[in-house]
């Protein structure tokens, strides 16, 4: 702490009344806002009261003296309330939120940076990502700050606060491994360690072995263990008997006795240290009160050893603080294992209430019931450093896209392929969209085509590292060179750090200021290994381009483990996720450059242009291919381009009579042309429509029909504008590389029967042609099934060349 002994303890006694305000008005928003259900044993959960309060001394030190502007933190899920009691506190809460807690329109469960918007860094939920996600973030911090792009702006400590049973998380494990990797310093994880998760009591055997995990991997483990009271208590004669004593307490007994209170504690102190004369003595100079009191003051409830702890902590290491701390403290349920999520009865409220002085009315009072004059809290308040700069949320310029380079994609070419040579050329033309691209991969970086733009741009580390084979002049086709200039990450195998630091490199505009454009690659199939942390990146608004490549069967012998089969389907549910699905370089390229300008938009939620949220803008996921195709060396039109934006074409319009059309998607384009070739021969002007973005095309139809059922009936989607050129009669057979459910619904758009093909049973090995005829994705099987749509043979039949 600083400042003269005196300010010293003004400000710790300033503390402690904020630290009493914010246990009230937590507990009494939880108690208020009554959004409990019964879980059926006669027991009322809702409000997290019990796992809020262990923090409540913690975050009040934090908030109200220790953060930064620059901090930027990730508050435990369960801690809500308590968060969003200080910013009420703060001025950055209102009221009616606080009211509202947990109901619609109110403050959120869980703090979250999308629906609170009151200074919420990290959203957190789901356990172990929101944590995770600050030792990302700290690495993002470093890139911007070693672009020179961050002058003005000082390197803040990323910061956790996360329940003890998070670590139990693998994506947790994942993170520190790499956070070592890449030389993490600015982070500080704070643990609640009140021993307690759900349904449990945390091994504290297992917490010791978690501590070395820390320190092996080059982070300063700080115990905050030990309250004053208690130091002072070990310091006595007989001190250290009772200091043993409780480092050999099970949790389980410790948790009971803080339940139990001073008498328990006193029964059972006195049987277990009978025979030390001056423990006893100690412990008798104490009445019940001071004594459940005594035994209670942990280091985490202990504001001046938290300071301390704080103040000692190192600046150039990242810092696990181990805070032991009471689930429920100061709350009748303290200690109790049961106690998740249980609720203060009125009568138990009534005695809260009695206790911190606060009258019927005054229960939003923010200075009601405090020992000190309103006047002098409001002016500390009004100090608080944390809140000096005003929101903390930042802003930048959108980086401008330029002009897009022309690929010009002959012969036959990947959508894989293409994505390596878009790259390629907006590497090699440079300028701010160049500077701004950052690539990160899970170790495929050569396998998704990203070598090229390595080359060129090279791997970012904070120190520089030559490499070695061009040193020594040994070919290579990879220029592995690192240094802070570079603009690549390269990630161990593991794909939740790929979709955390996405969500990281996505978030500096509102976290640093500074704007990046980044762009992840994996295997497609490994998107649901990352699925969680793609999920918490979206609903944390992170804007990022992922490529999932290779995708589907169509990897072919790369082997049936890695084929994609429900990854369209994952991309079209993602909320804040555009997918698309592209068959041609030409069509991948127009997306790109779309794309760059999508992740970059930030404006109202609803655009009615083309029923979709596009002003609102978000992130967007490419599913390529490595099948190389034959490419169609079209004029890029004005109308064209909109359309691949918009989710589809008509590659081959259907004729007036038409009785089918083909619907295709990505990589089993050349099947579907030559399939409606081969029917054109005997029938009437089969349509052939290429699908870009399923997903776009869906979202589209079910916005224009909401708008329709209130009012606006002329709104029509791009997708029902498609299909409309299709006779009513007529039949569709969509075909996909992927579960055929990914285009079937358009049968349903304006009821056209359907006839899907797809992917249902998949991991055979072997060429393209062989699994294409195994799962019926061949040209062959298109005929078939538009044979039996329309109940008229087809006369010519595909051989294989
Ligand atoms: C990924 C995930 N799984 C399960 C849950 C449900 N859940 C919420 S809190 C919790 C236990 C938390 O224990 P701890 O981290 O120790 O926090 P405490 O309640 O003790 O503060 C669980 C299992 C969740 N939120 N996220
Ligand atoms: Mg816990």
């Amino acid at each position: 702490m600083e400042g003269s002994v005196p300010q010293r303890a003004a400000t710790l006694a300033m503390l402690r009344q904020l630290e009493r305000k914010v246990l009230w008005l937590s507990s009494y928003m939880i108690h208020h806002a009554n959004h409990e259900v019964d879980r059926g044993d006669g027991l009322k959960v809702g409000g997290h009261q019990a796992s809020s309060a262990s923090l409540v001394t913690l975050m009040t030190a934090l908030y109200f003296h220790v953060l930064r502007p620059e901090d930027r933190v990730a508050v435990k899920p369960h801690a809500s309330p308590v968060f969003h009691a200080i910013q009420y506190l703060l001025g950055n809460q209102t009221l009616d939120k606080l009211q509202n807690f947990r109901a619609f329109g109110g403050a959120q469960s869980y703090p979250s940076r999308t629906k609170d918007k009151a200074d919420v860094d990290f959203s957190t939920g789901s356990v172990g990502l929101g944590i995770a996600q600050t030792g990302f973030a700290s690495l993002v911090q470093d890139y911007v700050h070693a672009k020179g792009w961050s002058p003005n702006w000082p390197k803040g400590r990323m910061i956790g606060i996360m329940g003890d049973a998070e670590i139990d998380e693998g994506n947790v494990h994942e993170a520190l491994l790499e956070y070592w990797k890449h030389g993490l310093e600015n982070c500080w994880w704070i643990i609640d360690y009140n021993r307690q998760s759900l349904d449990s009591v945390v091994s504290d055997r297992l917490f010791m072995k978690v501590a070395a995990l820390f320190e092996n991997l080059g982070w300063k483990v700080v115990l905050i263990k030990y309250g004053k009271l208690l130091q002072r208590a070990f310091a006595e004669p007989g001190g250290q008997r009772l200091k043993q004593w409780i480092d050999d307490c099970p949790n389980m007994l410790y948790s009971a006795l803080v339940f139990q209170g001073g008498a328990a504690w006193r029964r059972q102190l006195e049987d277990d240290l009978a025979i030390h004369p001056d423990t006893l003595a100690l412990l008798r100079r104490h009445d019940d009160a001071a004594l459940a009191r005594l035994m209670t003051n942990l280091g985490g409830h202990d504001l001046q050893a938290i300071l301390e702890a704080f103040d000692e902590a190192p600046t150039n290491q990242p810092v696990c603080f181990i805070a032991y701390t009471i689930k429920g403290f100061g709350l009748p349920f303290q200690g109790h294992k049961d106690n998740h999520s249980g609720l203060m009865t009125k009568t138990q409220l009534g005695d809260l209430r009695s206790r911190e002085g606060i009258n019927q009315g005054e229960e939003w009072d923010k200075f009601a019931g405090l020992d000190v004059p309103p006047a002098a809290v409001e002016a500390f308040l009004a100090r608080v450093p944390f809140v000096a700069k005003g929101t903390r949320r930042l802003k930048a310029e959108r980086v401008p896209i330029g002009v897009f380079p022309k690929i010009e994609a002959k012969g036959q070419v990947s959508t894989q392929a293409g994505f390596g040579r878009v790259l390629d050329e907006i590497a090699r033309a440079a300028g701010p969209l160049a500077d701004r691209i950052v690539t990160t991969s899970p170790d495929v970086t050569v396998s998704t085509n990203l070598g090229p733009w390595v080359n060129r741009r090279g791997l970012f580390s904070m120190a520089s590292h030559e490499d070695v084979f061009k040193q020594r002049g040994l070919l290579s086709p990879q220029k592995w060179e690192m240094s802070p200039r570079g603009q690549h990450f390269e990630l161990g195998i593991a794909e939740m750090n790929l979709f955390l630091m996405l969500a990281a490199l996505g978030l500096s505009h509102a976290l640093f200021g500074e704007r990046l454009l980044p762009i992840g690659t994996l295997y497609d199939p490994f998107v649901c290994r990352g699925l969680d942390a793609l999920n918490h990146a979206c609903y944390q608004d992170s804007r990022f381009m992922v490529a999932g490549t290779p995708s589907g069967i169509s990897l072919a012998p790369e082997g049936g483990a890695h084929q994609s089969i429900g990854t369209p389907l994952i991309g079209m549910a993602q909320d804040g996720l555009a997918t698309f699905e592209p068959a041609y370089v030409d069509e991948l390229a127009v997306i790109m450059e779309w794309a760059f300008d999508y992740m970059q938009r930030e404006g109202e939620e609803e655009g009615e242009a083309r029923w979709l949220r596009d002003e609102k803008g978000g992130s967007v996921y490419l599913r390529l291919s490595t099948r190389p195709i034959d490419q169609l060396g079209r004029p890029m039109t004005a109308e064209l381009r909109q359309e691949i934006i918009d989710g589809g074409y008509w590659l081959r319009r259907p004729e007036p009579g038409s009785d089918l059309a083909i619907v295709y998607t990505g990589a089993v384009a050349p099947e579907a042309i030559e399939a409606a070739g081969l029917l054109g021969e005997d029938r009437r002007g089969v349509g052939v429509l290429a699908v870009t973005s399923a997903d776009r095309l869906s979202a589209g139809w079910h916005a224009a029909q909401r708008a329709r059922e209130q009012g606006q009936r002329e709104a029509r989607a791009h997708v029902e504008h498609l299909l409309s050129a299709l006779p009513r009669d007529a039949a569709i057979v969509t075909v996909t590389d992927a579960y055929p459910e990914a285009l079937s619904w358009l049968g349903g758009v304006c009821g056209h029967r359907v006839r899907a093909l797809g992917v249902e049973h998949f991991g055979q090995s072997g060429s393209i042609a062989e699994l294409y005829g195994h799962y019926g994705l061949d040209v062959n099987a298109i005929l078939t099934a538009a044979e039996g749509m329309s109940g008229r043979p087809v006369r010519y039949r595909f051989l294989q060349k």
